[in-house]
């Protein structure tokens, strides 16, 4: 970033921070608390948590104007680079036998904002378990579970098994939860999957994609739920086309396309 830059925005910051000191009339013990409590939020890791849920929706909409092609979504504090890849077909992300939730397939097509197709994007999914944990951050699940990479086809095309994910609840007793806690809020994000997509002269886009009719889409406590990025959930319940993804019950179809625009980052413009 730019000094300039760096100067118009935090000189901003400490302007707006100092009259909300005086308006409110914090105190010394109250502005200590809330340092105190920056302290206690990365001693419990949770950083990214408490600034994702609460800032980092107004930081994606602000990237997302202008934006021709499929807007970008939150990226929240657990994506982990590195996934492993999958092959396939038919592709599966990584999960325990018998992992517990109904088997969803995720497909779609990637092209640009023209609709050219785009082979060779590679997709990177990640998202929690029917209990509502990410691997490699809540404890006790295998490592890269529900979590993996691919590419899309000739024809821009993708597909991908795995299981639908339930609404992510924050957790309630580390700090992050005190802060909740005490403005009255509910702790949940409506069921979502993560997805960036990344191709080679486009770049990288981080989507996150919800269903239609399920809970909590109008009260997202990170306010991260756009209209386009809301997708159907369809339950699919004929045999056959349960097979061709190796499954003998019935599936969730999820169905998104991305639309690659160039990328037109120029902050503060
Ligand atoms: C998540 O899974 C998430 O996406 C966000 C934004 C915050 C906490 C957990
Ligand atoms: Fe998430």
């Amino acid at each position: 970033m730019p000094n300039d830059r760096v100067r118009a925005v935090v000189e901003d910051l400490e302007r707006t921070l100092v009259e909300l000191i005086r308006k409110h009339r914090v105190s010394h013990d109250e502005y200590r608390a809330a340092t105190d409590l920056i302290i206690a939020e990365v001693k419990a890791g949770e950083e990214s948590l408490l600034f994702d849920v609460f800032f980092e929706a107004a930081a994606t909409d602000v990237g997302n104007e202008g934006r021709e092609g499929s807007i970008e979504a939150i990226e929240g504090p657990f994506y982990l680079p590195g996934a492993p890849w999958l092959d396939g077909p038919p592709r599966v992300l990584p999960q325990r036998i018998g992992e517990p939730g109904i088997p969803m397939v995720f497909h779609g097509q990637v092209t640009t904002e023209k609709g050219m197709p785009l082979g060779g994007a590679e997709l990177d999914l990640w998202h929690a378990d029917a209990s509502g944990q990410y691997s490699q951050i809540h404890p006790g699940i295998p490592e890269w579970n529900l979590r993996g990479r691919f590419c899309s086809d000739d024809e821009g095309r993708f597909e991908v098994r795995t299981i639908a994910p339930p609404p992510y609840e924050i957790p309630k007793d580390g700090p992050t939860g005190t802060v909740l806690n005490a403005l009255g809020r509910h702790f949940f994000r409506p069921a979502h999957l993560h997805v960036k997509v990344r191709h080679e002269y486009f770049g990288e886009r981080t989507s996150q994609l919800y269903f239609t009719g399920g809970e909590y889409l109008d009260s997202d406590v990170a306010n991260a739920v756009r209209d386009e990025l809301v997708i159907t959930a369809e339950l699919v319940e004929d045999s056959q086309a349960a097979l061709r993804y190796g499954l003998d019950q019935p599936f969730i179809d999820a169905r998104y396309d991305f639309a690659f625009a160039p990328s037109s980052e120029a902050p503060g413009d």
